[in-house]
């Protein structure tokens, strides 16, 4: 058993009712072994990142307290990325539902399977937004503020569309 540890974890979909798949993914996130889902931002839409000939995501971000190890936690993530069906086509292409594991509480991890932080969450709004809504005060590892980077990436398309 390890010590509690808090993680945010991003969601992303674009195919097959993207909101009610983020809202049921985020029921999931409650219900893994060892961990408590503490809050989530509200979800929100915006136009593709990479491919434009794919339908708009829905994004979140939910924060989680876990005694989980950061690659069982992957192991749980991806398992439920399976229960949505999700096939892995191309690379930024569309998808049923996407977890990402942003950060796991201070570590840094890079491992064949896990890179943490995620190395594009600095730099996409819909990452960064929905993390201020639930964390204004976070600092990245690097000690930027996470306002500084919400100045870089401002919020443009993204939209907001639910609690
Ligand atoms: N992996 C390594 N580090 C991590 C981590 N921190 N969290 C490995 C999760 N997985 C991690 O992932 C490929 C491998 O990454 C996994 O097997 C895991 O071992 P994947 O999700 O199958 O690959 P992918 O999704 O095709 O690539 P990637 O780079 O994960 O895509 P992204 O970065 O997730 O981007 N536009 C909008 N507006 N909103 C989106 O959410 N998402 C994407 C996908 C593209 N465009 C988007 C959005
Ligand atoms: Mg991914």
């Amino acid at each position: 058993m390890h010590k509690a540890i808090r993680c945010y974890i991003g969601l992303g979909s674009n195919l097959d009712s993207p909101q009610q798949q983020v809202a049921r993914a985020l029921e999931e996130l409650a219900t893994l072994p060892g961990t408590h889902l503490l809050t989530h931002s509200s979800l929100y839409r915006s136009p593709p990142m990479g491919p434009q000939d794919q339908p708009d995501y829905v994004n979140a971000v939910a924060l989680l307290e876990t005694t989980l190890d950061a690659h069982s936690l992957l192991d749980q993530l991806q398992a439920l990325e399976q229960l949505h069906q999700r096939v892995r086509l191309e690379r930024w292409g569309p998808r049923t539902l996407d977890l990402d594991l942003l950060l796991y509480g201070e570590e840094t991890i890079s491992t064949e399977r896990l890179s943490v932080p995620h190395p594009g969450m600095h730099e996409r709004n819909f990452v960064l937004w929905p993390l201020s809504e639930i964390s204004p005060d976070l600092a990245l590892q690097d000690g930027r503020p996470l306002a500084t980077l919400l100045s870089e990436y401002p919020i443009g398309t993204l939209e907001r569309i639910s609690l």
